[in-house]
């Protein structure tokens, strides 16, 4: 071995140890994977890997995403390795109350992690919507030799990223993009958590790949720092397929009696065999946590690198800004996150009079304002732009160039390219979600995407991280209720809404007409701390006279007074939201020419409405009136949550049916007059 050569090992060692220990010290989490992936690790951030710890927000760092997010202490070391604001006490308070360090890296949590991973499968898919937004940004903002936007996406994935259907998803998308800048090293160790892969999992990973277009290197042997070198150089060349690098490795690496069994995978080694692994390796047993002087100042050269590296790129960018003053200001604006001026000065407004509308149909209009208005709006629906109304007419696909055009449906009008901003994520929800999730972690994109309300069960997995990472992504489901009619139980959402109002810091909207439908898309591009689900009908609504009505703005507070019959106590009030608020009406205005009382509210969104102060809360639902009735196509149970006990809801019991959409408001009694018979019982 030359002197280089020791020296790496003893680096990788130490990576490898710090691990170890970082685990045994907490007593809990996966040593094995970050033995075993030690030297792609190492290699990775010390030769390939452009990023400058000290400034974790540089816009062209390259991003790097550990999919198995199980392996955390792997990414806690390398960080505070490499110098980032990550110190050893934040490795030995690994998976305690409020580290930097939990059991799964979290990214608010320390500087350097770009991604909340821990759910398999999700970090592969993301880190494709990353490279999804690396490619568009940089067909928008590059120039000739200005490379504004040029940095990879790493990924480290493990044997579950890869059988989670989600990757397999997202992958197969990514080379039909042909993504060159996506780079994922896969952990072929052959081993998952509760067993060989040989129970389960026997796929053959790079002609899989190689079959959805995809640029595959093997490497035998996962501890060759040369031969993972120069199969991230042939990664980096290839600039118009995604690359997989397969690289065989050993679980607990090292450890005489748990390496390559999955004893090694999700329990600390124990002290016995922790120490035998590092007598195994050379490596002294006291003290834990050993790191050498040289092998630190060895990493904490990044710190170097990475000022070098943002230095050049700002110098290289201010010349740009010189040359494209516009084009720089936007940049900078864009990856702020900062909306443009006069954004909403073109929403359309529906006034009193307006022909019906579905909700879907007026979205598809205010799209296209916002298109104009929002260059970062970027997004795209399930296969299902038809239907949805999601596209963005005039600004292109976002596709592979030099497809061939001809024969190709769903063009939209407008670039072909990578500069279009039509994402077509084929039928594949669950990738959708987690690209889009990709592109809002990336930066400089408002991410949407789109499909039937039924198949948001499909996207849970990634809404409930990307409400996790409180980023900015807008999810629009159509098809809300079972007033979609004829496609029957299987296309009815019914517990869906509730599904998705359970979800902490999720804002689901679901707008009654066409003026609600406005407010809930400009509540949605303002939300910059979580996603907004925007749920909108397929049949046509009324459009709602707000002369005679309050006004629509009412949405922003989440709930608000529609109508009542009187000033006086309401004797009953009426809760409706989406397609059921004017069913909710209709009702009111019955029981008020019985000379009752009434109140009806919209309450269009949940989480809105509850982030009133209480003054307003028990202004629009007076604590004291205990009749209440909310009306929802959708399941019954949590309307308690402002019906309380005495309350009744008109809703469904069981799942839809296959019908014309007014023929099953009657069979499944959500109609006002049901609502009037309830109303007098309560009355009474
Ligand atoms: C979606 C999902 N399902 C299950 C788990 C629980 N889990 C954690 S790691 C793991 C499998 C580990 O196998 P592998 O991905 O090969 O990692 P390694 O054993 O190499 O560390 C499982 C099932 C999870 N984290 N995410």
């Amino acid at each position: 071995m030359t002197d280089e050569e020791i020296f790496d090992e003893k680096c990788i060692n130490t990576v490898r140890f710090l691990s170890a220990d970082t685990v045994e010290k907490a007593n809990s989490g996966h040593p094995g994977m970050p033995m075993g992936a030690a030297a792609m690790a190492y290699v990775l951030f010390v030769r390939h890997l452009k990023y400058n710890p000290a400034n974790p927000y540089w816009v062209n760092r390259d991003r790097f995403v550990l999919s198995a997010g199980h392996a955390s202490a792997l990414l806690y070391v390398l960080l505070h390795l490499t110098g980032y604001d990550l110190t050893f006490s934040d490795l030995q308070s690994f998976r305690q109350w409020g580290s930097k360090t939990p059991g799964h890296p979290e990214r608010h949590c320390a500087p350097g992690v770009e991604i909340t991973t821990g759910p398999l499968g999700q970090g592969i898919s993301s880190a494709v919507g990353m490279a999804v937004a690396e490619t568009h940004l940089a067909a928008r903002f590059n120039r000739p030799d200005y490379g504004i936007v040029d940095h990879f996406t790493y990924v480290m994935a493990s044997d579950g990223d890869l059988m989670e259907g989600v990757a397999f998803e997202a992958c197969a998308l990514a080379g039909h993009l042909g993504l060159g800048r996506l780079i994922v090293l896969y952990d072929d160790n052959r081993v998952s958590l509760a067993g060989s892969t040989s129970l389960t999992f026997t796929d053959d990973v790079g002609k899989r790949f190689e079959a959805c277009g995809w640029h595959v290197e093997y490497v035998e042997d996962g501890n060759n720092v040369n031969l993972i070198d120069t199969a991230i150089r042939k990664a980096k060349i290839e600039s118009t397929r995604p690359s997989i690098i397969c690289i065989r490795t050993i679980i607990g690496y090292g450890a005489p009696h748990k390496q390559g069994t999955s004893e090694a995978h999700g329990s600390p080694l124990g002290p016995e065999e922790l120490q035998a692994a590092k007598r195994n390796l050379g490596w002294p047993t006291e003290p834990a946590f050993f790191i050498t002087d040289d092998v630190l100042a060895h990493f904490r050269k990044a710190l170097t690198h990475g000022r070098t590296w943002e230095d050049e790129w700002q110098q290289a960018f201010s010349r740009y800004a010189g040359t494209w003053p516009d084009l720089a200001t936007e940049f900078d604006r864009i990856m702020r996150g900062d909306l443009p001026e006069g954004w909403e000065s073109a929403l359309p407004g529906y006034p009193d009079g307006s022909k019906d509308i579905a909700t879907r149909k007026v979205s598809e209009a205010v799209m296209q304002t916002l298109a104009h208005k929002i260059p970062e709006l970027l997004g795209g629906s399930a296969d299902l732009n038809p239907s949805t109304f999601t596209w963005l007419k005039g600004f292109g696909d976002f596709q592979r160039p030099g497809l061939p055009e001809e024969g190709i449906q769903g063009k939209v009008g407008g670039e072909w390219g990578y500069g279009g901003r039509n994402v077509h994520f084929g039928v594949r929800e669950h990738a959708m979600a987690a690209i889009a999730a990709g592109m809002a972690l990336h930066g400089g994109i408002i991410p949407y995407t789109a499909t039937f309300l039924t198949f948001s069960d499909y996207m849970r997995p990634t809404i409930r991280l990307t409400a996790m990472m409180g980023i900015r992504v807008i999810y629009v489901f159509t098809h809300d209720s079972i007033g979609l009619g004829e496609d029957g139980p299987t296309h009815q959402p019914i517990e869906h809404l509730m599904n998705l109002r359970a979800v902490p810091n999720l804002t689901v909207i679901r707008p009654a007409d066409a003026n609600e439908t406005v407010a809930a898309w400009r509540v949605a591009i303002l939300n910059q701390n979580g996603p907004t689900a925007l749920i909108f009908s397929r049949q046509n609504l009324p459009v709602l006279n707000r002369i005679e009505l309050s006004p629509a703005n009412g949405l922003y507070r989440g709930g608000y007074i529609l109508w009542e019959s009187s000033g006086d106590r309401p004797d009953v009030i009426l809760i409706g939201t989406g397609s059921e608020l004017q069913i909710a009406l209709k009702a009111g205005r019955k029981i008020a020419a019985e000379g009752f009382s009434v109140r009806v509210i919209s309450l269009p969104s949940w989480e809105l409405f509850d982030r009133q102060p209480v003054d307003y809360r028990e202004y629009v639902l007076p604590l004291d009136v205990r009749a209440r009735i909310a009306v929802e196509a959708g399941i019954k149970l949590g309307w308690e949550h402002y019906i309380g006990l005495d309350g009744r809801v008109v809703g469904m019991d069981g799942f839809g049916a296959s019908a014309p959409s007014p023929l099953l408001y009657e069979k499944f009694g959500i109609t006002a007059e049901q609502i009037v018979r309830l109303a007098r019982e309560m009355v009474k």
